[in-house]
């Protein structure tokens, strides 16, 4: 193996004598119930039972500065909500983390106010919603402290600072409530442009071998993240022009070596957007990948098809990719543009699918339906689309606009009204709101998700796919229980699941 990551021999220095030396924090990733919107569970179900790897970051966080850390991965582990109290309270925390998706912000508070009503732990909170909905989320008395931002620029500070009793309004991405009741929400440092300071998730704290995505073929898999943030612009994207923090390639590897040699990991699935978004880089990361001679590990990239040329392809087979995932969208050039995916056409789509697909990877396709512009006739194109070019499977997802993205606030600047808002405050029904520029309605968009779903998969091409790729018993018994939810939804009209983006 190479010589160790900076960040890592930081992690093996550890002592228990660092800043948060003494401190329990147990991060719980919730089972999510059925309450509307949740739609973890399917996830859980048809696409497998992917690391929360947020938490595995701020843990590692956590842990370098000295805390001991807990880690439940409720929906791996089977463990429901009471089991997780009852876990939690026998081993003594000073802190329950939880990480929030505004998606499934109810789901989340009826976890935290049951855990904060029968522990009296503070719940602190941090992750994507928290840079959407901070103040909103702050008025819910379960929560005691949150965090805008990456954990490794302001949590340890913050706990530290709490435990003092210190001044709370000196941490940057603070969010608490001050004497008077009042939210206040500290902005955020700007963020670093490397992910230096970041260390590697805590996958010690991780039931690895429970892992697994609907498409992975090897025992032991993890997922983990090449960057964070995304340059791109795309409309219905809440990461859009982000600032990104670039990993560097040596990290990239030294993480994958540390996964392969002390956690038995064979596969690897990168879920940022754009894994080749920096060209040398994904050379870099390729040729080190050989280096470390990773033998039996496949892993897997998203990607934009215009990011990415036929000589990063040759380079990403040899060190080992196998699959690569492309946001392709829509068939229909007019709604790539309207939603700034206008680099693309669908005729680069099908050149790069095609150069893609005869270098033998795997090829997965992200579709949306819904987008502005969107007609039955764009959703005909956009299935042909599909069904001309060698893609092995798709994804589909209905818009549901989310916070923080320019389509949604189109929405709210037209309807005047900004539900997502109303949800988080109140636990208002978070109906789809508005749809911009299509006759479509919800109802129709659903069924022509599930129809289009139905089209690309009960199809004898997709069959002879699956029958080659079985290695273990298990996905056989994945892929039926996939279609059958998939018949069910279309038979039953709910939402098809999404989650593997
Ligand atoms: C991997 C991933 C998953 C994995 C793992 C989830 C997890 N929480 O670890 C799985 C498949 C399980 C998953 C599930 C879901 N996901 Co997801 N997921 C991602 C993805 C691709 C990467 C997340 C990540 O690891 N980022 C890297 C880390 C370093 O950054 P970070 O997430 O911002 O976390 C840092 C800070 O926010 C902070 N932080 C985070 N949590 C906490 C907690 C505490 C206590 C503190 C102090 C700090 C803190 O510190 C972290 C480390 O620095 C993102 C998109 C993206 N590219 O970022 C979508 C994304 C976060 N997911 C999304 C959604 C919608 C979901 C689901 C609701 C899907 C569903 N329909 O069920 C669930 C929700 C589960 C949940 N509560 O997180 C949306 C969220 C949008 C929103 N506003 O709701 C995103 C942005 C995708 C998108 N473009 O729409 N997801």
């Amino acid at each position: 193996m190479s010589a160790p990551h900076p960040t890592r021999a930081l992690s093996a220095a550890r002592t228990g004598e660092g800043r948060l030396a003494g401190l329990r924090v147990a991060l719980v990733f919730p089972v999510f119930i059925d309450v509307e919107l949740a739609s973890y569970q399917d996830n859980a179900r048809f696409l497998g039972a992917i690391p929360p790897l947020t938490l595995g970051y701020v843990a590692a966080v956590l842990r370098d500065a000295g805390a001991e850390v807990l880690l439940l991965d409720c929906p791996t582990l089977g463990m429901r909500m009471d089991r997780a109290i009852e876990t939690v309270r026998a081993w003594g925390p000073d802190y329950v983390g939880f990480t929030l998706a505004t998606v499934d912000w109810l789901s989340s508070l009826t976890w935290m106010n049951a855990f904060a009503a029968q522990l009296g732990a503070p719940i602190v909170v941090g992750g994507i919603h928290m840079e959407c909905y901070p103040r909103e989320s702050m008025t819910h008395r379960c929560i005691e402290l949150g965090l805008v931002g990456h954990a490794d620029q302001g949590l340890v500070q913050l706990l530290q600072t709490h435990q003092a009793g210190g001044d709370l309004s000196a941490v940057p991405g603070a969010c608490f409530r001050d004497a008077d009741g009042e939210v206040v929400i500290v902005p955020e440092a700007a963020r670093p442009k490397t992910d230096e300071g970041m260390p590697f998730p805590a996958r010690e704290l991780w039931p690895t071998d429970k892992h697994f995505s609907i498409v992975s073929t090897e025992r032991h898999f993890t997922a983990a993240m090449s960057n964070f943030g995304c340059p791109y612009r795309c409309e219905f994207c809440i990461l859009r022009g982000d600032a990104v923090r670039q990993r560097s390639a040596a990290s990239v590897v030294a993480e994958m070596e540390v996964a392969y040699h002390e956690f038995g990991i064979r596969e690897m699935d990168f879920f940022d957007p754009v894994f080749t978004m920096k060209r040398d880089r994904v050379f870099q990361i390729c040729d080190g990948i050989k280096r470390a001679g990773l033998h039996g590990m496949v892993w897997s990239i998203r990607a934009r098809v215009d990011a990415i040329d036929e000589p990063i392809m040759d380079a990403l087979w040899a060190a080992g990719c196998r699959r690569i995932f492309y946001g392709i969208e829509s068939g229909s050039n007019q709604i790539l543009q309207r939603v700034d995916k206008r680099q693309m056409s669908t005729e680069h789509i099908a050149r790069t699918i095609t150069a893609t697909k005869r270098r033998g990877f795997e090829v997965l396709a992200f579709v949306m339906i819904g987008n502005p512009f969107e007609s039955r006739a764009t959703v005909g194109m956009t299935r042909r689309l599909l069904k001309g070019l060698p893609i092995d499977l798709v994804q589909i997802a209905s818009l549901f606009p989310l916070p923080k993205t320019p389509i949604y606030e189109e929405i709210v600047r037209r309807s005047g009204t900004d539900p997502w808002r109303e949800h988080i405050l109140h636990g208002t029904p978070m109906k789809p709101t508005l749809r911009l520029d299509t006759d479509l309605d919800d109802e129709q968009i659903r069924h022509l998700v599930t129809e289009t779903y139905m089209s690309f998969y009960f199809r004898p091409t997709f069959a002879k796919f699956a029958l080659s790729r079985i290695k273990q018993p298990a996905q056989v018994r994945r892929g039926l229980e996939a279609a059958l939810g998939i018949t069910r939804t279309f038979l039953t009209g709910s939402a098809a699941p999404e989650g593997l983006g």
